[in-house]
Protein backbone atom coordinates (compact mmCIF):
# COMPACT_ATOMS: atom_id res chain seq x y z
CA UNK A 1 0.00 0.00 0.00
CA UNK A 2 2.44 2.32 0.72
CA UNK A 3 4.41 1.59 -2.62
CA UNK A 4 1.33 2.93 -4.36
CA UNK A 5 0.99 6.08 -2.32
CA UNK A 6 4.41 6.63 -3.03
CA UNK A 7 3.58 5.78 -7.21
CA UNK A 8 0.59 8.16 -7.05
CA UNK A 9 2.70 10.96 -5.16
CA UNK A 10 5.38 10.00 -8.08
CA UNK A 11 3.41 10.85 -10.85
CA UNK A 12 1.05 13.83 -9.14
CA UNK A 13 4.57 15.51 -8.98
CA UNK A 14 5.12 14.31 -12.58
CA UNK A 15 1.94 15.96 -13.49
CA UNK A 16 2.69 19.12 -12.45
CA UNK A 17 5.90 19.29 -13.39
CA UNK A 18 4.96 19.12 -16.77
CA UNK A 19 1.48 21.40 -15.94
CA UNK A 20 3.07 24.84 -16.92
CA UNK A 21 4.67 23.18 -20.10
CA UNK A 22 1.28 23.54 -21.66
CA UNK A 23 -1.05 25.32 -19.64
CA UNK A 24 -0.14 28.69 -19.62
CA UNK A 25 1.22 29.54 -23.29
CA UNK A 26 0.74 33.25 -23.51
CA UNK A 27 0.01 35.85 -26.36
CA UNK A 28 1.95 38.76 -26.89
CA UNK A 29 0.14 41.36 -28.76
CA UNK A 30 2.08 43.68 -31.77
CA UNK A 31 0.71 46.75 -32.86
CA UNK A 32 0.47 46.26 -36.65
CA UNK A 33 1.03 49.78 -37.95
CA UNK A 34 -1.41 51.26 -34.98
CA UNK A 35 0.15 52.86 -32.01
CA UNK A 36 -0.20 52.19 -28.74
CA UNK A 37 -3.81 54.03 -28.23
CA UNK A 38 -5.18 52.08 -31.59
CA UNK A 39 -6.38 54.95 -33.21
CA UNK A 40 -3.78 55.69 -35.55
CA UNK A 41 -3.54 53.02 -38.61
CA UNK A 42 -1.07 55.54 -40.69
CA UNK A 43 2.31 54.14 -38.44
CA UNK A 44 4.12 52.32 -40.51
CA UNK A 45 5.57 50.10 -37.93
CA UNK A 46 5.27 47.28 -35.57
CA UNK A 47 4.95 48.21 -32.26
CA UNK A 48 7.29 46.65 -30.45
CA UNK A 49 9.69 45.76 -33.33
CA UNK A 50 10.68 42.88 -31.75
CA UNK A 51 9.34 40.33 -29.61
CA UNK A 52 10.52 37.33 -27.58
CA UNK A 53 8.16 34.47 -26.93
CA UNK A 54 8.66 31.13 -25.80
CA UNK A 55 8.04 28.32 -28.42
CA UNK A 56 3.96 27.45 -27.90
CA UNK A 57 3.32 30.96 -27.58
CA UNK A 58 1.09 33.10 -30.13
CA UNK A 59 1.57 36.84 -31.56
CA UNK A 60 -1.13 38.79 -32.12
CA UNK A 61 -0.65 41.32 -34.61
CA UNK A 62 -3.44 44.34 -34.09
CA UNK A 63 -3.75 45.34 -37.62
CA UNK A 64 -4.56 48.59 -38.69
CA UNK A 65 -6.25 49.86 -41.61
CA UNK A 66 -4.62 49.46 -44.41
CA UNK A 67 -2.16 46.98 -43.56
CA UNK A 68 -1.36 43.12 -44.42
CA UNK A 69 0.13 41.03 -42.38
CA UNK A 70 2.96 38.27 -43.69
CA UNK A 71 4.54 36.15 -41.43
CA UNK A 72 7.69 34.23 -43.42
CA UNK A 73 9.06 30.96 -42.33
CA UNK A 74 12.08 30.21 -39.51
CA UNK A 75 15.20 32.39 -41.05
CA UNK A 76 14.02 34.16 -43.69
CA UNK A 77 15.49 37.78 -43.63
CA UNK A 78 14.15 41.05 -44.75
CA UNK A 79 17.14 40.59 -47.95
CA UNK A 80 15.12 37.69 -49.13
CA UNK A 81 11.75 39.35 -49.53
CA UNK A 82 10.76 39.47 -53.14
CA UNK A 83 10.09 42.76 -54.54
CA UNK A 84 8.56 44.57 -58.09
CA UNK A 85 10.74 47.41 -59.63
CA UNK A 86 8.58 50.07 -57.79
CA UNK A 87 9.19 48.80 -54.20
CA UNK A 88 6.01 47.00 -53.68
CA UNK A 89 6.22 43.32 -52.06
CA UNK A 90 5.60 41.15 -55.53
CA UNK A 91 2.67 38.79 -53.43
CA UNK A 92 2.34 36.54 -56.41
CA UNK A 93 5.89 35.33 -56.67
CA UNK A 94 6.56 31.94 -56.30
CA UNK A 95 9.61 32.17 -54.31
CA UNK A 96 7.76 34.53 -52.08
CA UNK A 97 4.62 32.51 -51.42
CA UNK A 98 7.00 29.05 -50.67
CA UNK A 99 8.46 31.55 -48.28
CA UNK A 100 5.70 32.22 -45.92
CA UNK A 101 3.92 30.77 -43.23
CA UNK A 102 0.83 33.23 -43.18
CA UNK A 103 -0.57 36.04 -45.64
CA UNK A 104 -3.58 37.80 -43.85
CA UNK A 105 -6.39 39.11 -44.54
CA UNK A 106 -6.08 43.35 -46.20
CA UNK A 107 -6.86 45.11 -43.33
CA UNK A 108 -6.92 41.99 -41.04
CA UNK A 109 -6.08 41.24 -37.52
CA UNK A 110 -3.75 37.66 -37.26
CA UNK A 111 -3.20 35.38 -34.35
CA UNK A 112 -0.17 33.21 -34.67
CA UNK A 113 1.11 30.48 -32.61
CA UNK A 114 4.91 29.69 -32.66
CA UNK A 115 5.73 25.99 -31.98
CA UNK A 116 9.51 26.28 -33.39
CA UNK A 117 12.33 28.28 -31.76
CA UNK A 118 13.87 30.69 -33.94
CA UNK A 119 14.32 34.15 -35.88
CA UNK A 120 10.82 34.63 -37.51
CA UNK A 121 10.29 37.94 -39.71
CA UNK A 122 6.82 39.69 -39.77
CA UNK A 123 6.15 42.19 -43.02
CA UNK A 124 3.66 44.37 -43.97
CA UNK A 125 3.02 43.39 -47.89
CA UNK A 126 0.65 46.19 -48.92
CA UNK A 127 2.61 48.85 -51.58
CA UNK A 128 5.66 49.94 -50.37
CA UNK A 129 5.13 50.05 -46.55
CA UNK A 130 8.11 47.45 -46.15
CA UNK A 131 10.55 48.49 -48.83
CA UNK A 132 9.97 52.32 -47.89
CA UNK A 133 8.99 52.67 -44.71
CA UNK A 134 10.60 49.26 -42.86
CA UNK A 135 7.02 48.32 -41.96
CA UNK A 136 8.73 44.63 -40.68
CA UNK A 137 9.55 43.10 -37.52
CU1 LIG B 1 1.28 48.51 -44.06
Amino acid sequence: MRKLATLIGIVMLMLLVALPLTAFADTVTVMFGRESNGDNASTHQLEPHNVFILEGDSVFFDGGVPHTVVIYRLGITPDEVVLLGNGRVNNADPTEQANRLVTGADNGNVTYQFDEAGRYLVICSRGTHFSADGMFG
